[in-house]
């Protein structure tokens, strides 16, 4: 069985482009494979988090795993600050990394931009993520478009220490959805939808109301013109709703487009909503019944238990290969 890795950081309200982006392939890959799925709460604190609210969302993501589909006898579901391996990886892992490599980073330039204060957590986020993936000798990472970048530097990074110190890691492929890799926000089609945006009205987030949605899918920005055709060059609004629209109801970008041929903006993001609506109320409704349960608490534990055992074997490894006295 090949081992499958993914992370998703309590750092907001997950949105439907974290679900189209990642956590649908999380549940689909599943069966077929061994699978870790973790909240990545030390990724979150790169950027501030206020406790409480760092508490709940980490609880709210977890939850949510389950609740999109992810069984807990299927994958191990579990907090990344419960398995300290990763922490320890991840300084290894930095001394190893080179400054310009960090500094050609996309999301760094994008989140550090314009802010004058910038934790170094920030910067050196990719090491942390490379470590999240090679402690489990991972063969596939489902992510989103994103983070093709990080993962291509987990991959170099592997690479340069199997050269160093012998073949210790797994090298890891990126497992990147064909259609919806890249989920963009509603006020503007260049940017990509994000749970940390100051805009609520920029996400759709999987817990939102009906309402709210129908609100925010009504407000949503499109392109000069009237026509739903699926160009990202030229309408990149439009085919981004299409986008949602095709994932959120199994079809085809084609059946879509056809099915909305001669039809205006207003007829089709009134139907979009519907789809949007529908395709997350069977979701809400377990996560609501798994947060008033309290069996996450469970879950996380049994996950946690299941990836040290694997983290710690390759920790072991690592530390030896590198020329660590071991405890004796
Ligand atoms: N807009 C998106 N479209 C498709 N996939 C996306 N992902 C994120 N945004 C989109 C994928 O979701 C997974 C979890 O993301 P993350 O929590 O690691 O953070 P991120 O990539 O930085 O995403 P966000 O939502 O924009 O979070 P913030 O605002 O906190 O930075 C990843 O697989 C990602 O590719």
């Amino acid at each position: 069985k090949q081992r499958v890795l993914s992370g998703i950081q309590p750092s907001g309200k997950l949105t439907l482009g974290n679900y189209i982006g990642a956590m649908k392939n999380f549940v689909a890959l599943q069966h077929e494979h061994d699978c870790f799925f973790m909240v990545v709460d030390l990724h979150a604190i790169t950027v501030p988090q206020e406790p409480a609210a760092l508490r709940e969302q980490s609880e709210a993501v977890a939850a949510l795993f389950v609740a999109a589909g992810l069984d807990p006898a299927q994958a191990s579901i579990f907090m990344q600050s419960h398995v300290p391996a990763h922490a320890e990886l991840g300084w290894l892992l930095t001394t190893m990394t080179y400054m310009g490599e960090l500094e050609r980073m996309t999301q760094f330039k994008d989140k550090s931009e314009g802010k004058d204060a910038v934790g170094a957590g920030l910067f050196v986020y990719p090491s942390l993520m490379a470590a999240d993936i090679l402690l489990y000798n991972s063969n596939l990472v489902p992510v989103g478009d994103d983070q093709k970048q990080h993962l291509e530097l987990t991959r170099d990074l592997a690479g340069r220490f199997n050269y160093r110190y012998g073949e210790t890691f797994v090298i890891p492929e990126p497992f990147i959805p064909k259609v919806g890799a890249r989920i963009m926000s509603l006020d503007d089609g260049t940017k990509k939808m994000s749970k940390s945006s100051p805009n609520v009205g920029s996400f759709i987030a999987l817990l939102d109301s009906p309402d709210e949605i129908r609100k925010k899918i009504s407000r949503a920005k499109t392109d000069l013109g009237r026509e739903i055709i699926y160009d990202v060059q030229n309408k990149p609004e439009v085919s981004n709703l299409m986008t949602i629209f095709a994932q959120c109801s199994g079809q085809t970008l084609e059946q879509v487009q056809t099915t909305y041929d001669g039809q205006g903006y207003g007829a089709f993001k009134k139907d979009l909503a519907e789809v949007v609506v529908q395709a997350l109320e069977p979701l809400q409704n377990k996560y609501a019944d798994i947060r008033s349960s309290g069996e996450i608490h469970h879950i996380l534990r049994e996950g946690a238990e299941r990836a040290s055992t694997v983290a710690e074997i390759t920790l072991r490894e690592v530390k030896e290969a590198m020329g660590f006295l071991p405890r004796a």
